[in-house]
């Protein structure tokens, strides 16, 4: 019948592809970004803790030893794959769920879950990190920690002392940790040798990779977003007269800014009005929260605010994932 109708009318048949397409809802997936913006998307997703990876690469933080299950989910033909993470002690293994355990010896593992059809894979880095006891007198193999609140805020959970820290060296900062981050752009601005140590959320890497892909969907090509601040230790925090409480002491936070037409390590003008200023960081501020009604964003619920040009930085804009909605600046 498709074919009668394409012999009598290919465009009535071009509108018919179309509305089927928007009815299974794959316009969305299927069209390319404006200018070609690659998200890294995978065609299925990985289960770890209690996060989903849906990207070609992203971070995990475990203790070591910690057990971890690994559960392919979110793919619709039901293909085959397989696990490979060379380095751990694979303890179950089926088609699609694996528990791995990670090594004792502080590093970064890749773990690789590959589609046996295809050979599409999830690449995981998978840090195990320094355990918090390791922190004596504040600070860590030297590197300056501080201290974390004896309190958590509100009773919260999220505001307890992290379980432990990733080793920065010299070799892995540019270790990725999603399609368009890496390690070293998270790392604290204090002055220090290696190795350094950081918190850092797999939540938070999933949320700036959706912010990125919403911005450009929204019309402004940039395949990055430059880290003004990602992780602060209590010490740092403290020195630049931060509140408390702030989410980048739990690695949870980062500002950012768009830097790519000019790069010149400010904010881009992003509205065009020959200016670079809060209306710039207003413009990404927008297209954030005039989606976070969607079901998307649900995951990635918590803290949005625009920041103004002060003596020391340009305009950017805060993202976090404390897990509940906050907003300032605006
Ligand atoms: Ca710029
Ligand atoms: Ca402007």
């Amino acid at each position: 019948m498709t074919i009668s109708i394409l012999r009598r009318n290919p465009l009535r048949v071009f509108f018919l592809v179309a509305i089927a397409s928007v009815l299974a809802g794959g316009i969305a997936i299927s069209q390319p970004t404006p200018g070609g913006f690659a998200s890294g998307r995978a065609s299925f997703a990985v289960a770890f803790q209690d996060e989903v990876a849906r990207y070609r690469v992203m971070a995990g933080f475990v203790l070591p030893g910690e057990e971890v299950r690994f559960r392919v989910v979110e793919d619709e033909r039901n293909r085959s794959f397989q696990l490979e993470g060379p380095d751990g002690l694979l303890l179950k293994s089926r088609a699609h769920d694996w528990v791995w355990q990670a090594p004792v010896v502080t590093g970064v593992y890749p773990v690789r879950v590959t589609c046996q059809d295809n050979g599409e894979s999830i690449l995981l880095n998978v840090f195990v990190l320094v355990p918090f006891s390791q922190v004596v007198n504040g600070r860590l193999n030297g590197y300056r920690i501080g201290s974390y609140p004896d309190k958590p805020l509100k009773g919260l959970d999220i505001y307890k002392p992290p379980v432990g820290f990733v080793e920065v060296t010299a070799e892995n900062p540019n270790t990725a940790v999603s399609p368009h981050f890496t390690l070293g752009q998270f790392l604290c601005k204090q002055e220090s040798g290696y190795p350094k140590y950081l918190v850092l959320r797999t939540r938070l890497l999933r949320k700036l990779e959706f912010v990125l892909q919403t911005i450009n969907r929204a019309g402004i090509r940039c395949d990055q977003l430059t880290v003004m601040s990602g992780y602060r230790t209590p010490w740092y925090n403290k020195a630049i007269g931060n509140v408390q409480y702030s989410r980048h002491v739990w690695g949870g936070a980062a500002d950012v800014y768009v830097d790519v037409d000019p790069i010149d390590g400010q904010m881009d003008d992003l509205n065009k009005d020959g200016k670079i200023d809060i209306k710039d960081a207003a413009v990404v501020y927008r297209i954030i929260d005039d989606r976070f009604s969607e079901d998307a964003w649900t995951p990635f619920v918590g803290g949005l605010g625009q920041y103004r040009v002060t003596a020391s930085h340009g305009p950017f804009v805060h993202v976090d994932v404390r897990g509940f909605r906050a907003r300032w600046g605006d």
